[in-house]
């Protein structure tokens, strides 16, 4: 009997976090994993999250940018996938206020263009959109589930919006097989650096090896939902192996500060906290979103999917890989300290 065609993906930010561990995740099952990439200067470090999964020669990078429609038309008419994850973004929530028109162009219209590229060009291809908890910014109430009202609170945030609810249209007025996941912080050891885990995680191994003294942190109240990105991509997967498309938050429905972040990662190599960690206020967001906690029930009842890494495990990961890479050779991007 002849085996079944491989299926096909193509994943929009193939080089971030997720992309990496998606690519990683789908190769396992056998798909043709094509992905979209941003033209760049520094074309050595950019796939370097994919060099580190070792899958770098195995999937297929299509040049094109997300601001760009007609890239994407072309793209998804060479990838012709079965499955399409819209992971690309400007992501980082605190660049969001210095360059709101470019995340806006990224992260809000990125997303009608991608949908746009699909109905045009893979009319038949399941959709994910990358949505994020960060639109329910001042939540009004916890934890927060599919039925929770948005207060977004950052241009970031605003942007993904949009996203989220032309996703929700792009279904219904085209009956696309198209999915939005409300997925809360997750993180990893190939989260950027910029991020406030790995920033701590860094930090926690440099001044372990006595490479550096301190650690100037923002706001440490702040709580949030920290799940690890290997179970989060599994549950973007699963959004598209519904017949029916929909809407999940995707959460571990535990919540922790980032003072709870920094006793966790400094604890791992016997060192205290606060003798190592000072505030600075210039790390203040012109506008905080003080706490989330996500409430997963939906997918856990539909599509069967439950995290399986506590965020002690995660952190201890992410602090051991941070001591690797300053203990041995500085091989890229990822060893850039912020
Ligand atoms: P990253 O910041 O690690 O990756 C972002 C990706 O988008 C990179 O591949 C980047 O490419 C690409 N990108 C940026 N601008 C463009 C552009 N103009 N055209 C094409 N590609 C572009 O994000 P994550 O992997 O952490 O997150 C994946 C998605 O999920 C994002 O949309 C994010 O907003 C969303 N999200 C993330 C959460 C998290 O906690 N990680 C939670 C909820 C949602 P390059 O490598 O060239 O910079
Ligand atoms: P977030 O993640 O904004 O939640 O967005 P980030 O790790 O940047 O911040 C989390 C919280 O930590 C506080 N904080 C600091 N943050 C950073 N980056 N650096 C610091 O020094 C610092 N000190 C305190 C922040 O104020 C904030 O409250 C992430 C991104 O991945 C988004 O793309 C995604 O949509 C959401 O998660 C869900």
């Amino acid at each position: 009997m002849a085996n079944a065609p491989m299926r096909r993906a193509f994943i929009t930010g193939i080089t971030g976090q997720d992309g990496a561990y998606l690519s990683q995740f789908l190769l396992g099952k056998n798909y043709e994993v094509y992905g979209l990439l941003r033209r760049s200067a520094s074309s050595e470090v950019v796939g370097e999250r994919l060099r580190w999964l070792g899958i770098a020669d195995k999937v297929r990078l299509i040049g094109g940018n997300l601001t760009d429609l007609p890239s994407l038309l072309d793209a998804v008419e060479e990838a012709r996938p079965d499955e399409v994850y819209n992971l690309g973004a400007q992501s980082f929530v605190k660049t969001s206020w210095q360059q709101p028109a470019v995340t806006t162009a990224v992260t809000g219209t990125g997303a009608l263009n991608m949908l746009e590229a699909v109905r045009r060009r893979a009319p038949k291809a399941r959709f994910y959109q990358a949505s994020s908890s960060e639109m329910f910014g001042q939540a009004r109430e916890s934890p927060q589930n599919e039925l929770t009202p948005f207060h977004p609170r950052s241009p970031y945030a605003v942007a993904k919006l949009y996203g989220h609810w032309i996703t929700v249209n792009y279904r219904e007025s085209y009956g696309m097989h198209a999915s939005s996941g409300i997925l809360f912080n997750h993180e990893s050891p190939l989260r950027g650096i910029e991020f406030v885990t790995r920033k701590i995680t860094d930090s926690v191994a440099r001044i372990k090896l006595g490479l550096a003294q301190q650690l100037r942190m923002g706001n440490l109240d702040a709580c949030r939902d920290w799940g690890h990105a290997r179970d989060y991509v599994q549950a973007m997967w699963l959004m598209l192996q519904q017949e029916t498309p929909g809407d999940y938050v995707v959460a571990t429905g535990r919540t922790a500060s980032v003072a709870d972040v920094c006793e966790i990662a400094f604890s791992h190599v016997g060192l205290a906290w606060r003798q190592y960690v000072t505030v600075d206020e210039a790390l203040f967001r012109p506008a905080e979103v003080d706490a989330l906690r996500g409430d997963a029930t939906r997918a856990q009842q539909i599509l069967g999917w439950t995290p399986t890494i506590t965020l002690e495990e995660m952190l201890c990961e992410m602090v051991d890989a941070d001591l690797r890479r300053h203990g041995g050779k500085q091989n890229g991007v990822l060893e850039k300290v912020a």
